[in-house]
């Protein structure tokens, strides 16, 4: 039975037994994320909460920030329970309205400021949301309108919050961000074993895929981060990359920042020169940052620039496999310890340790941060391989999701029967426990942290009049890692598409910059596969050589 959009969220619970463990060894605490700011806001008050490019709260301005807001979410009809997609650039605006939802237990759906309306559509639909909040223009793009049109194809996103351009106000059709406040009152209470918000994997096939976190798994997660990472209310991390994404959320993140009492710091740009200028204003002493802008920064830095970084202690690199020998340079450069993170917004996480030495900080991924962490590394029949050897990286614990939100082909692909992640991940694991990722799975390309679904652009370029089949590869590159290549046949040989106007067609479908084909070639047959039939591993192989 479909649910209402008020109804329960259902989500795959962990056995009992495993979830009894869990609960009696205090690794789920039993607390919410609106609890874990109000303990902070009465501890700190007066710490400086957050900090962006022109604004900075303490945690009780935080607080009192959140009870208004949440009120005024409550007038707008929004009930406890609901989905809400909070598509907002780094911002403190983005604090206030994450923690907002939290306080009247609605779920926020985290989309990322490059989502447009091929994913906007799908997520809001797939979540059934309710109303979205969005900054009216960011990096040139009109967010509003965007939702508008969102809004129109999904009949139950019926409220668009929008923060107004400086100076100006909100456009029509849309409830202006500083009028949401209501009157203090008391706020419903959330269930910590229940699905505090809904994360996006990066996913690799045509559907996206939304990741139901509780607040009991989500916040043992951060609180064991901020044991790894040695985070304490001195901590004052910057979120670099987009906050949405469960890297600069979660490991430690701008959570871990709020359980600790430090402080979060928002930089607009993640660009060296912005962001440096936002490490010396801050005093930040760590931030997450994915392997292509790891080289940037330790590119300019090694040429010397103008900003006083010294208060950096901890750069970490995840997201992507970050190739050793940048990763022997990022710390010299930068004047901080490196720490390498292989996660997955479905929730193992692997740091190494600050106190490993330079060869496990610069050659592996660390290891997964909690003792009840399970993995095997396993081959094609799910047979583990020996100690050592290459494998697909399964695994199950406290705070990975045994099942996706609502959808049933992704659980049959992805889960085992008793309720493994396959992580598609190919990872060795040495004597001491740290993990080498070694490959991917094959339907996902990794462009630089950014995870493209071959399966889902392919669909798009299918739509293609001119276009009879297309098969989405990965092509090595320097600097991103990966790149993304279309090959495609075209329905009329005599007439092929021009590569320019495939890219220009996939763009207005409505698809993240990061998806579009870097590269497109036309071909005139795909090559044979053996079997007589096209299997996309073949081709890839065949039209890549790998
Ligand atoms: P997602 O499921 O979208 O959250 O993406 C998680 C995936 O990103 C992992 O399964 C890996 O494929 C990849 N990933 C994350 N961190 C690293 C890393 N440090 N090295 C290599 N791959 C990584
Ligand atoms: O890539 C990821 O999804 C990721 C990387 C590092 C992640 O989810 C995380 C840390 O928590």
């Amino acid at each position: 039975m479909p649910e209402q959009s008020n109804g329960p969220v259902e989500f795959t619970r962990w056995p009992e037994t495993d979830a009894a463990r869990y609960r009696s060894e205090g690794i789920w605490a039993g607390t919410t994320f609106d609890r874990i700011l109000r303990d902070t806001a009465t501890r700190r008050a007066d710490t400086v909460a957050v900090i962006d490019a022109d604004t900075s709260w303490t945690y009780a301005e935080l607080d009192a920030r959140v009870r208004t807001l949440a009120a005024g979410l409550l007038d707008l009809g929004i009930e406890p329970r609901q989905r809400v997609m909070v598509q907002l650039p780094n911002r403190a605006e983005y604090v206030a309205t994450v923690f907002a939802l939290f306080r009247i237990d609605a779920l926020p759906v985290f989309c990322l400021p490059a989502h447009r309306s091929a994913e906007l559509t799908a997520l809001a639909a797939a979540s059934e949301s309710v109303a979205i909040v969005v900054a009216h223009h960011h990096e040139g793009f009109d967010h509003a309108a965007l939702a508008a049109d969102v809004a129109t194809a999904v009949p139950s996103l019926r409220t668009i919050v929008c923060i107004p351009d400086a100076g100006a106000v909100a456009p029509e059709g849309t409830v202006a961000f500083d009028t949401v406040r209501g009157q203090d009152r008391e706020f419903p209470t959330a269930d910590p074993g229940e699905v505090a918000f809904l994360q996006l994997s990066g996913g690799s096939t045509g559907v996206p895929k939304l990741i139901p976190r509780t607040h009991d798994d989500y916040l043992y997660s951060v609180v064991r981060s901020n044991e790894v990472c040695g985070v304490t209310e001195e901590t004052v991390y910057m979120a670099t990359l987009p906050v949405s994404h469960n890297f600069p959320m979660s490991s430690p993140g701008i959570l871990g920042a709020v359980v600790a009492g430090g402080t979060i710091a928002l930089t607009p740009s993640p660009a060296p020169s912005t962001a440096f200028a936002m490490i010396e204003r801050a005093g930040v002493t760590m931030t997450g940052l994915v392997p292509p802008l790891a080289r940037l920064w330790t590119e300019s830095a090694e040429r010397g620039q103008p900003h006083d970084i010294s208060t950096l202690a901890t750069v970490q690199v995840g997201g992507a496999r970050c190739p050793d020998e940048l990763a022997t340079r990022i710390g010299p450069a930068l004047g901080a310890r490196l720490q390498q993170v292989f996660g997955m917004a479905e929730g193992l996480v692997c740091y190494t340790h600050l106190d490993d030495s330079d060869e496990v900080v610069t050659t592996t991924q660390g290891r997964p941060m909690s003792p009840l962490d399970r993995i095997r590394v396993v081959d094609d029949n799910d047979v583990d391989v020996p100690a050592g050897s290459e494998g697909s990286l399964m695994t199950h614990g406290p705070y990975t999701i045994r099942g996706y939100y609502r959808n049933a082909d992704a659980n049959a692909r992805s889960f085992t029967d008793d309720g493994w992640y396959r992580t598609g991940d190919i990872v060795r694991v040495d004597a001491r426990g740290n993990i080498t990722v070694c490959g991917r799975a094959v339907d996902r390309i990794n462009r630089g942290g950014e995870k493209v679904s071959a399966e889902e652009v392919e669909e798009h370029l299918l739509a293609h009049p001119s276009i009879r089949d297309a098969v989405v590869v990965a092509i090595a590159d320097e600097y991103l890692g990966e790149r993304t290549c279309a090959f495609v046949l075209a329905a009329d040989e005599d007439n092929p598409p021009r590569t320019s106007q495939i890219r220009a067609f996939v763009r207005d479908r409505g698809l993240a910059a990061w998806k579009i084909p870097d590269k497109v070639q036309v071909l005139d047959a795909f090559p044979e596969t053996g079997v007589g039939k096209t299997s996309r591993k073949e081709l890839r192989r065949a039209l890549t050589g790998r």
